[in-house]
């Protein structure tokens, strides 16, 4: 049997170039010896041998599209989106978070919301899906990096635990920041990226009922590599908007910093609405490499969801806020 995974898209090496020579940059001036072996093992799959990544079972319960946004489109299959991650907590190859999923520890949970709101909470994950049951969502995923799936979140709409807070009059953005544990997260040990991850949407962005937040992916609790146990899923955007492992969520007054465009501004800005007419500025945005297929297929604008929120940007300039 041949391997049914498609190669790496050639966007994808070039985003993990643009780290590789950050991180490598940062290594030279800080003056340390054997940077570059260390930044070479920490890219994880480029560095020689290592253990495949074991194959999880999906929950036998088949999953069919029943509500009004679920695609119909074919489930990119359990392994390709459990061993295809990026989370870089965990490592920069698409292995890595399967391989490393051990060091994230999932229970006991807390999160925290606070900010703009009348009724802050610090609660377990556990009492959260109990407030809100989650429920089967099948949603395009689409990576700014070229490749895109087809997965079937478990969650719940992430208006209805704001509504539960009570935002002020002064709320307009939502942060959300995820797990900070460098002494536990491989990813983390190295200079990567500015942790923790952070996001962030618009209240209204936040507030649109196809803003997830999951807790399960195909009918299972969600996997460590999928951003257990609770992640941020915004279909219309660039992947990187989606959070994973989310330890807190604060309502703001002005726009919250977010990881990407705090690395790279000029690539990566705060809205990353899905859009094949603005080219990232390194490769182009109108394709992409769905897994599990072969050959690429059109980019469609806001990933698909333009009818349900292209309202949400009516007079802005999308290729000024990209
Ligand atoms: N905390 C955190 N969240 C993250 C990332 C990450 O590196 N760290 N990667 C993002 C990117 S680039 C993508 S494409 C999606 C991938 O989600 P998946 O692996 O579940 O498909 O997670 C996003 N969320
Ligand atoms: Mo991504």
């Amino acid at each position: 049997m041949t391997d049914p995974r498609p190669p790496a898209p050639p966007a994808d090496p070039g985003r993990r170039e643009l780290l590789r020579q950050a991180a490598l940059l940062t290594a030279t001036a800080a003056g340390f010896g054997g940077g570059l072996t260390l930044l070479t093992r920490s890219a994880g799959s480029g560095a020689g041998p290592a253990a495949a990544p074991p194959v999880p079972e999906p929950a036998g319960r088949v999953i069919r599209p029943s509500g009004p946004y679920d695609t119909r489109e074919p489930l990119t299959s359990y392994r390709d989106m459990t061993t295809y991650n990026n989370f870089y907590e965990l490592g920069l190859g698409k292995g890595d978070p399967a391989r490393n999923a051990g060091a994230l520890v999932t229970r006991p949970w807390t999160v925290v919301v606070d900010g703009e709101v009348r009724k802050p909470v610090t609660l377990d994950v556990d009492t959260l899906t109990r407030w809100f049951p989650p429920e089967d969502r099948i949603y395009r995923m689409r990576c700014v990096e070229g490749w895109s799936m087809v997965m079937p979140w478990l969650g719940f709409s992430l208006g209805d635990l704001l509504r539960r807070v009570e935002p002020t009059g002064a709320a307009r953005y939502v942060q959300f920041t995820a797990i900070h544990a460098p002494d536990k997260l491989p990813g983390q040990r190295p200079w990567v990226l500015d942790w923790p991850y952070t996001e962030g949407l618009r209240l209204d962005e936040a507030l649109h009922p196809l803003t997830l937040l999951a807790v399960g992916l195909e009918g299972r609790t969600l996997l460590p590599q999928n951003g257990a146990p609770l992640r941020l899923v915004v279909p219309w955007k660039y992947g990187f908007k989606s959070i994973k492992a989310i330890v807190r969520i604060t309502l703001t007054r002005t726009p919250p910093p977010t990881t990407w465009a705090l690395a790279a501004p000029h690539e990566y800005g705060f809205y990353a609405n899905v859009n094949p007419a603005v080219p990232h500025p390194r490769w182009s945005q109108a394709t992409e490499q769905r897994i599990g297929e072969s050959g690429r297929r059109p980019t469609l604008p806001f990933n698909g969801y333009a009818e349900q929120v292209a309202g949400l940007y009516a007079g802005m300039d999308l290729r000024r806020n990209f």
